[in-house]
């Protein structure tokens, strides 16, 4: 039993950088479209039922949510892009600030990129692994929503990915993952493992 994120607790809100926590320790943001799945990811990982709040109304997690897995070690909910009205490009107030936060945190060890796996690789979702690559944040995309494809489907949505990935240069590993059946969790989990520096109890 991976029982390291258990305990993590809601730390705080945020709604700019400078009502973030202190830039110490180490920190894993949770990054995506609206919808993805990213609040119902974390709450997988750390398996609690409600610790991130999800909806089926997008555009749900409107604040950053700083959540504490133990001393000095975080995960980090940012609010979902792609759902307001504003056509083309990151919504701008979104995009200007990740990309302050991906510039300028120094706790920020990682990013993990929640794409829905019957859509994954949207022209938003490569205007951030574009951010990230300027900023050098390394990138993990989980696949989520794969109970939704048979487990051939999922695989081969997998390997289109990573194929496209590759194409277009982004060094980003990627994986499956759904919330509701625990497909893919320990991977992730080993991987924020790495990425926190954390051990498991
Ligand atoms: N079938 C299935 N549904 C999922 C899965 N993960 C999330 N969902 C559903 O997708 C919807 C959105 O999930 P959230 O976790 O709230 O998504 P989010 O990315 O946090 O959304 P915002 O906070 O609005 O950006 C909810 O109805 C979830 O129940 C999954 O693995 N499988
Ligand atoms: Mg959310």
């Amino acid at each position: 039993m991976h029982s390291l994120y258990q305990n993590t607790r809601f730390l705080t809100g945020a709604t700019s950088l400078k009502g973030m926590p202190e830039d110490t320790g180490r920190e894993v943001a949770f990054a995506g479209r609206s919808n993805a799945g990213k609040s119902s990811a974390l709450n997988r990982i750390c398996h609690q039922k409600s610790l991130a709040r999800t909806s089926k109304t997008p555009g749900r997690t409107q604040q950053i949510n700083f959540f504490q897995v133990a001393d000095g070690r975080y995960l980090v909910d940012l609010p979902g892009y792609g759902f307001a009205r504003v056509p083309g490009g990151l919504q701008r107030e979104w995009g200007a600030f990740i990309g302050r936060y991906l510039q300028h945190r120094r706790s920020l060890v990682g990013l993990i990129v929640l794409m829905d796996i019957r859509r994954p690789l949207t022209s938003l979702d490569e205007q951030l692994l574009d951010l990230c690559a300027q900023a050098c944040i390394p990138v993990h995309i989980l696949l989520t929503k794969a109970d939704k494809l048979s487990r051939s489907a999922s695989l081969a949505a997998l390997r289109e990915l990573k194929k496209q990935l590759q194409a277009r240069g982004y060094s980003a590993s990627a994986q499956c993952f759904s919330a509701t059946r625990g497909t893919g969790l320990e991977e992730v989990q080993e991987l924020l493992d790495r990425w926190l520096e954390a051990e498991s109890a």
